[in-house]
C-alpha cells in the first residue's frame, strides 16, 4: 500500500476564488464586443487556459477573429485581470486551507502547487502563500494545458515524489481528469456531477484533514 508523501494544489477554485476576477474581465470583454457572458457559461472556462478561453467566449458570441487581434483581445482582459488581483491580500484564501497546509507541513507531507495560470505567482505572493509551495509550477512552465499531466508531472517530479504517492486538489473538470492521467489520487473540491472522475469529493477544506484524507487514500 502507497503512502501520501506529497499534496499538489491546483489554485483558482481551491485555495482561492480568482474565478470571479476571471469572470468580471472576461464579461467585460464580451460586452465590448458586443454580447453578454454569464456566470453560468463561466463554468466551461474554470481550469482552462486563457487561450481556449477566449476562444471557447468567441464561439458564444458567434465571432471570428484573426489570431493577431485574438491577442490584443487576451493582453486587455490579462490588464483587467492583473487589477483586480493586485488589490487581493490573504482574507481570500479559502476557508479552511490555510489550517489544512500547516497540517500537511507540519507531518512532512510536501508541498507544491499546479496551476494552469500564468498569474499564480503574482496571486500567491498577494496572498502571502508564496513561500508555502515547494515547487510552482504554472502556465509559464507548461506546454500542454490541462487535461494533459504534464503541469501535475512536472509538480511531482520538482518535488522528487512518485505519482502514487501524490494527491491532487481541483475544482476543474479538465484538472480532475489530469490528475487521473497523471496517475495521482484526485480529489475534486466542489460537487460530484461536475466532478464525476474525482476519487473523492469535498465541498471545501473546512472539516477535512490528513486523517480523513487518509482513509480514503490507498
Ligand atoms: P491566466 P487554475 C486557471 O487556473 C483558471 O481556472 C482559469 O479560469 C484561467 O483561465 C487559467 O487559469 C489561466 O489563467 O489567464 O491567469 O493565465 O484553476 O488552473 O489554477
Ligand atoms: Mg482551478
Amino acid at each position: 500500500m502507497s503512502n501520501i508523501k506529497a499534496c499538489i494544489f491546483d489554485l483558482d477554485g481551491v485555495i482561492v476564488d480568482t474565478a470571479k476576477y476571471h469572470f468580471e474581465a472576461w464579461k467585460r470583454l464580451a460586452n465590448e464586443l458586443g454580447f453578454d457572458f454569464t456566470l453560468k457559461q463561466n463554468e466551461l472556462l474554470k481550469g482552462v487556459s486563457r487561450v481556449e478561453s477566449f476562444k471557447i467566449i468567441l464561439g458564444i458570441g458567434g465571432i471570428e477573429m484573426p489570431e493577431a487581434e485574438q491577442v490584443a483581445y487576451r493582453e486587455k482582459k490579462n490588464d483587467w485581470y492583473k487589477e483586480f488581483i493586485s488589490g487581493m491580500d490573504e482574507r481570500e484564501i479559502l476557508p479552511g486551507i490555510t489550517d489544512f497546509l500547516q497540517e500537511l507541513q507540519s507531518k512532512r507531507i510536501k508541498l507544491a502547487l499546479g496551476s494552469a495560470s500564468k498569474n499564480a505567482q503574482p496571486v500567491l505572493k498577494a496572498i502571502g502563500l508564496f513561500d508555502t509551495f515547494e515547487v510552482i509550477v504554472d502556465g509559464l512552465s507548461v506546454s500542454k494545458a490541462k487535461p494533459d499531466p504534464e503541469v501535475f508531472l512536472k509538480a511531482a517530479k520538482g518535488i522528487g515524489i512518485d505519482p502514487e504517492n501524490c494527491v491532487v486538489f481541483e475544482d476543474a473538470y479538465a484538472g480532475v481528469q489530469a490528475a487521473n492521467a497523471a496517475k495521482m489520487f484526485s480529489v475534486g473540491v466542489g460537487k460530484e456531477e461536475d466532478l464525476p472522475h474525482a476519487n473523492i469529493i469535498i465541498s471545501g477544506f473546512q472539516d477535512f484533514d490528513l486523517e480523513s484524507l487518509q482513509s480514503h487514500f490507498g
